[in-house]
């Protein structure tokens, strides 16, 4: 048999080989690939080939090589869950592995308990941008153009192209896109991600979690913004928390007020949550001011409305009792895991 012939039948051999079981693979591997394999003998046999030929007859060897490679991965995947008897390694009475069910972070269950308690009084969800120009985070609210609240310490500006923007400070500049692009009656609130240059620590961080509301119609009173609060409280902390009201500032309602419920805690007892006083601090408000309404073309005369802001880490603290707010952004499935009941 010459060595063309000797190529053909081995080709074929390989070709036709059934890899089935593991012993049958392993002498197969022997034969073709071992130490001592067969093809060796073949490049032994090249040498004597006239030199014009040795390149086609090269070639061809070395495809041979290839083609046992091929056959013999092909034969290791065929065997991979199949014993020498070509029955499944695979126990099908093996228990199956537990599935750890995820759980919904705690921040998104209060911001969706938020949505669907204002959802219930015809309140609609806005979202916007977090990198903010100048205008819809500051101007157009109302702050004056030093104001402390623009401050480098506070917020984190960038450059986006020629423009400097700023990463928001709060949801209130996705309210301001709203008033620009629609007409009143406005009922609509804006849960979102706002950042903060600060050190972080268990009270301070530089994002967080906010849900801003805004409401513009004509004769929108304090009265309703007061109502619209305790309604919120009371569906958020139980039908008996109240609220009271301090006198506050906040440079875009006017007048504006710090809002404080009832230590759900202590039932208003005084306990180490509360400081002893009843109360928690839970968000600021106030009647939209003049001034941002003009900023977004609704007439001051004809429309009024109210507004209010909460942070989401402040409200799961006190709905959580979770009181360091690095465990909300640290994902740590030992707190995350606390928290898979909840919607
Ligand atoms: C807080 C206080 C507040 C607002 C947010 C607002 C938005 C527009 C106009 C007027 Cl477009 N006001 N939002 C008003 C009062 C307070 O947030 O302590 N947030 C965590």
């Amino acid at each position: 048999m010459n060595l063309k012939e000797k190529i053909e039948e081995l080709k074929a051999e390989i070709n036709s080989s059934k890899l089935k079981g593991e012993e049958v693979l392993e002498t197969f591997r022997i034969k073709f690939l071992g130490s001592k394999n067969i093809l060796k003998g073949l490049y032994q046999e090249l040498k004597s080939v006239p030199n014009e030929q040795k390149k086609d007859f090269g070639q061809l060897i070395n495809s041979l090589k290839n083609l046992a490679e091929e056959k013999f991965e092909e034969g290791k995947k065929l065997n991979a869950d199949k014993n020498q008897m070509g029955q499944s390694k695979i126990d099908h009475s093996r228990p199956a592995e537990k599935v750890e069910l995820g759980a919904r972070h705690p921040l998104a269950v209060i911001r969706n308990e938020i949505i669907e308690i204002f959802g219930r009084i015809g309140f609609s969800v806005s979202e916007g941008p977090e990198i903010e120009d100048d205008w819809h985070n500051f101007s157009a609210l109302n702050f004056p153009p030093e104001h402390p609240a623009r401050d480098m310490q506070d917020t984190f500006f960038i450059e986006k192209g020629e423009k400097e923007m700023a990463l928001r400070t709060h949801t209130s500049s996705v309210q301001v896109r709203v008033m620009e692009n629609e007409k009143p009656p406005i009922r609509t609130i804006s849960p979102g991600r706002v950042y903060r240059n600060e050190a972080i620590s268990a009270r301070a961080h530089c994002f967080f979690h906010q849900v801003e509301g805004l409401y513009i119609d004509k004769n929108v009173s304090f009265a309703d913004l007061k109502q619209t609060l305790l309604y919120f409280a009371q569906e958020m902390f139980g039908g008996s928390a109240e609220i009271r009201l301090r006198p506050s500032y906040f440079p875009f309602t006017e007048p504006s007020a710090e809002v404080d419920v009832s230590c759900t805690i202590c039932k208003s007892e005084g306990c180490n949550v509360c400081k002893y006083t009843g109360w928690l601090e839970i968000l600021g408000c106030g009647m939209v001011d003049p001034n941002v309404l003009e900023s977004a073309n609704i007439d001051p005369k004809v429309y009024s409305g109210f507004a209010f802001g909460m942070g989401v880490e402040r409200i799961a603290q006190l709905k959580y009792r979770v009181g360091d707010l690095r465990l909300y952004s640290e994902n740590d499935v030992r707190f995350l895991n606390q928290f898979k009941s909840a919607y």
